[in-house]
């Protein structure tokens, strides 16, 4: 009976990890007169875990309203050890626990089986071992000897079951800052060409192109799961002059795609880094196809006057695509990928150079690596809403579609070392996320025929102008949200709407009239609007709202519909950086030995990024970061022989 219930626990609980106690979030001075909302040393977060019988598989909910832990409280070394396993059974001999929590993710694997082998046994409609997250450690969730969380909740809101779960957590919040200890006399040092700070598109990019150079690499993630921001990335990359736009005729070029940069950010981008953007582009493009990826289908953002999108074939989600074939290829080069790493400060000599950085391990405490040269892609702060809103107190309180680490501590240890920051202010708010979520509706939906209406049934805008311009017209709408309207011709066009449905965003019906009946919107209203968007595709041409490319008609049952509403998106301020992707000092002279790319830098997109332009700045800058980096670690060796 005994060994009955076991294998059941077993069977529920999938996957158990010993990690030690709690993932942590930090709070910092600033000191220097910059914003006081800025993460360096680190705080526990706390989480409660349910009161539970031993047997019984605790609930997981996510949400407010905590439950006090017990002291009876099971974790799941306790389960384990009820059942007659020692520590060496999640430990093995040693019990000392590296960052990426190797031999314990390993042992998970061996008894209960891998998350694929998992995922196949799953009978819940949403499955916890099978996500846009791809292959993660069974410890991002699993913890032996605090409660277990399920790391989906941190933007999903399902009721998920985990054994030893949380009823509930308290959330990250960023801190007033305090001063960083000094570096203790005889800290753990290791040495290495070159450091990359954050393991996103830019960060992985940079890697790989410094390893490829000769650079012996590590990269750093303080995440429990690498992938950042980009693993979110819905709707793709842009590119001018690629060999898939040639291939369906696209009339594209560079001078264009730089173009739209310049207009889409006000003019205010350094108009050498969309000049690099747009020339790279499509080598950026290349450079990924040699890599594994599949960039075959080419769709249009806001903002672009030709078709350069590109993303995977059917339309699904370009990041958790890239960021797989980034992490196979890293894992193939043998790269030193760490998470659960946060670095908290770049180290400098007395000179100004940078010569490394300061980690604090979530197991190996803090340690020191001393390199030849560092790139900083930790990302950007639209999930900081402190920080967001000391930028721009209007957006304080609004939902984001970032995941939790995008807190912006990469852009505060730059200009601690010296970095210049330029554009904060320049914070962009994406016109549709799910109502009431963090769950991004990809631009590309919109691009691949969608509209938007108003509670009164009405278009009211170019649903392909610039995302300001759209957030703007959805806020001045009756209860500062509209609905996008689709049918299954736009849903077939696009693998990744498909999603949508399977997280229960979508309202249908099988007329227009029934959609406007279950959206208690006017039915005669939303006709007319449809149907004079039909009519507009027929003539190709919007005579209201002037759109520039209706690829579909709206005439398929069923018809859909999605509530949305604008919520933070994208930084485009950060460490000013050159056309080398060197980290401009605040004296206006690169820092010798410190590179930048992605969200965390500033310049790229001037006051408002336009869609697509983010997953290809991260694949340009990052490799032009990583391969500046080996280059002049290798200077630096060749100078010290
Ligand atoms: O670049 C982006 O932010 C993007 C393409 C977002 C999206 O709507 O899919």
């Amino acid at each position: 009976m005994k060994k009955v219930k076991f294998s059941l626990f077993v069977f529920i609980s999938l996957v158990v990890a010993f990690s030690a106690p709690t993932i942590c979030i930090s709070g910092a001075a600033a000191g220097d007169g910059s914003d006081p909302f800025r993460l360096v040393t680190d705080k526990p977060i706390v989480f409660y875990a349910q009161k539970a019988a031993p047997d019984k598989t605790p609930a997981m909910q996510s949400g407010e309203g905590s439950t006090k832990a017990s002291p009876t409280t099971p974790f799941l070394a306790d389960l384990h050890k009820e059942k007659k396993l020692d520590c060496s059974s999640c430990h093995g001999k040693k019990t000392t626990v590296d960052d990426n929590e190797t031999v314990v993710n390993k042992k998970c694997i061996e008894c209960h089986g891998s998350p694929d082998k998992l995922a196949e046994k799953s009978k819940h409609g949403v499955n916890p071992h099978k996500s846009h997250l791809g292959n993660i450690n069974c410890t991002t969730c699993h913890h032996g000897h605090t409660a277990s969380w399920t790391y989906c909740l941190s933007c999903h809101s399902f009721d998920m079951k985990i054994p030893a779960g949380a009823v509930a957590a308290e959330l990250p919040r960023a801190k007033k800052s305090e001063p960083v200890a000094e570096i203790p006399k005889g800290i753990k040092t290791q040495k290495t060409d070159v450091v990359v700070i954050g393991a996103g598109a830019a960060g992985f990019t940079a890697a790989i192109s410094a390893h490829d150079k000769g650079a012996k690499v590590i990269l750093l993630e303080k995440q429990p799961i690498t992938g950042g921001n980009s693993m979110l990335a819905a709707g793709g990359m842009n590119a001018a002059e690629t060999s898939f736009q040639k291939a369906k005729g696209i009339k594209d070029s560079i001078e264009l795609m730089y173009e739209d940069t310049m207009k889409g950010g006000k003019n205010l981008s350094d108009p050498e880094l969309v000049k690099v953007l747009a020339k790279d582009s499509a080598g950026s493009v290349e450079w990924l196809i040699k890599l594994g990826a599949d960039l075959s289908d080419v769709g249009r953002m806001g903002g672009a006057s030709v078709n350069r999108t590109h993303r995977p074939s059917g339309g699904s989600a370009v990041g958790a695509h890239l960021i797989e074939v980034l992490r196979k290829n890293a894992e193939q080069r043998k790269i030193d990928v760490r998470v659960n790493s946060k670095v908290i400060k770049i180290l400098e000599d007395k000179k100004g150079r940078v010569i490394g950085v300061l980690v604090e391990g979530k197991h190996s405490g803090l340690y020191r690596i001393l390199a030849k040269a560092v790139v900083n892609a930790a990302g950007g702060f639209s999930a900081n809403p402190e920080k967001v809103a000391y930028y721009r107190p209007e957006f304080k309180g609004m939902s984001t579609s970032n995941q939790p680490g995008a807190t912006g501590d990469g852009m505060d240890i730059g200009a601690d070392a010296g970095g210049q920051l330029k554009d904060m202010k320049e914070i962009q708010i994406h016109p549709t996320v799910a109502a009431g979520s963090r769950i991004l509706i990809t631009e590309a939906v919109r691009g691949n025929g969608a509209i938007l209406v108003n509670r009164e049934g009405k278009r009211f805008v170019n649903e392909l102008t610039t995302r300001d311009a759209a957030s703007a017209a959805i806020l001045a709408q009756t209860g500062k949200s509209a609905y996008m309207i689709l049918d299954e011709g736009i849903r077939k066009s696009l693998k990744q709407i498909d999603g949508y449905f399977h997280l229960n965003l979508v309202v249908e019906g099988d007329t227009v009239k029934g959609l406007a009946e279950k959206l208690k919107v006017p039915a005669d209203a939303l006709e007319a609007t449809i149907e004079a968007y039909n009519k507009a595709y027929d003539q190709k041409n919007d005579p209201e709202f002037k759109r520039p490319d209706i690829p579909r008609p709206i005439r398929t049952p069923k018809y859909y519909a999605i509530e949305i509403m604008p919520g933070v998106h994208y930084t485009m301020g950060g460490l000013k950086i050159n056309t080398k992707a060197q980290v401009i000092g605040k004296d206006g002279v690169p820092i010798q030995g410190f590179y930048a790319a992605g969200e965390v830098t500033g310049g790229v997109h001037g006051a408002n990024r336009l869609g697509g332009n983010s997953i290809s700045e991260t694949i340009t800058f990052g490799r032009i970061a990583g391969e500046n980096a080996a280059k002049s670690a290798k200077q630096t060796r060749a100078k010290a022989k």
